[in-house]
């Protein structure tokens, strides 16, 4: 029997010098000696896309028997702060977040790199001059989301509207970039105007009250078309234009980004006519790269989510496809 196992053993050891990768991960995640404990900073609770990407990496660290740390930071990027340097103390293997807003981050980040602990930026990205501060980004191409919601606009308006915009939390990747690339397609355009563009804070409510307040401006009357930065400020906006006794989807053409399912039941009613999709599923990506990172491999410095763009009339065909 001794004999045996250290036959296996020994086994195990050389099997172990030419495949690092499988040696190095299974231990780790089998429960065996120590499981891998993720410390993972949230924004918040601030849209459907949000709660689902939260259930995707909660999920998938629970499929692969990681331990992992969630903390919600409920919109402040001071308690992201806090709770990295808290990860940092307690000593995780790895720390992703998605960043409530791109700047403010190097001393933590530095702090964090100081400590041995890698991290993987998930969803949104930061502004920082030295990217060795963080081992990956996975995430959309949110410029690409702006310019695809802009090019729908163009083809369906024949490249003729007064647009308001709704733009996300101030500071955010996501704003930014999907303000940029719309622009971008807009600038091209000169029938295209945006008239009003103000933050919806990526929320129904915020979203629903900026739109009462642009309807009510004096460029009021003319807007016929919205860009919302994200579905549920969309959905807050349908409200307040319903409410402004106007039909959202034919007096105002909507736009919006995400793809969640309250976007395509907006769809199926009439209501939104089209939304780029965005996907929140990144539970698995992100923990496939944590193992990697753990197991001492390279990972790309930038990983891009796939995705499309579903127009009104194949919500009822896609309806039933939807995962969040
Ligand atoms: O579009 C919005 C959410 O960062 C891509 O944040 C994400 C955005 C998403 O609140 O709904």
């Amino acid at each position: 029997m001794k004999i045996a196992r250290a036959v296996l053993v020994a086994l195990a050891v050389l099997a172990c010098s030419l495949s690092s990768l499988s040696c190095s991960r299974e231990p780790v995640e089998t429960g065996a000696k120590k499981k891998v404990v993720v410390g993972f900073s949230q924004i918040g609770a601030e849209s459907a896309w949000r709660t689902a990407n939260t259930e995707s990496i909660k999920s998938e660290a629970a499929k692969r028997g990681m331990d992992l740390r969630f903390s919600d930071a409920q919109q402040k990027q001071e308690n992201q702060i806090r709770a990295i340097r808290s990860f940092i103390a307690q000593g995780v293997d790895v720390i992703t977040f998605s960043p409530v807003v791109e700047t403010g981050w190097e001393p933590v980040l530095r702090e964090a790199k100081e400590a041995g602990i890698p991290v993987i930026l998930s969803d949104r990205t930061v502004d920082v001059t030295d990217d060795t501060l963080y081992a990956s980004f996975i995430g959309a191409d949110f410029v690409e989301e702006g310019r695809r919601a802009a090019n729908w606009l163009v083809e369906a308006t024949g490249g003729k509207a007064v647009i308001a915009e709704l733009q996300g939390t101030p500071g955010s990747a996501p704003a930014i970039d999907r303000k940029k690339g719309f622009e971008e397609v807009v600038a091209q355009h000169p029938d295209m105007r945006i008239v009003k563009s103000q933050s919806g804070d990526f929320t129904r409510a915020k979203g629903k009250e900026v739109m009462e307040a642009f309807l009510k401006s004096p460029e009021g009357k003319d807007i016929n078309a919205l860009y919302a930065h994200n579905d549920d400020m969309a959905i807050g906006a349908i409200q307040a234009i319903e409410e402004a006794g106007l039909k959202p989807g034919k007096d105002i053409v909507i736009v919006s980004i995400d793809g969640v399912k309250g976007a395509f039941e907006a769809m199926m009613a009439g209501k939104l006519n089209v939304t780029v999709e965005c996907s929140p599923l990144l539970g698995p990506q992100l923990m496939d790269t944590a193992r990697a990172v753990l197991a001492g491999k390279t990972v790309p410095k930038r990983i891009v989510t796939k995705e499309g763009i579903f127009p009104m009339d194949v919500a009822a065909k896609e309806f039933p496809n939807r995962k969040y």
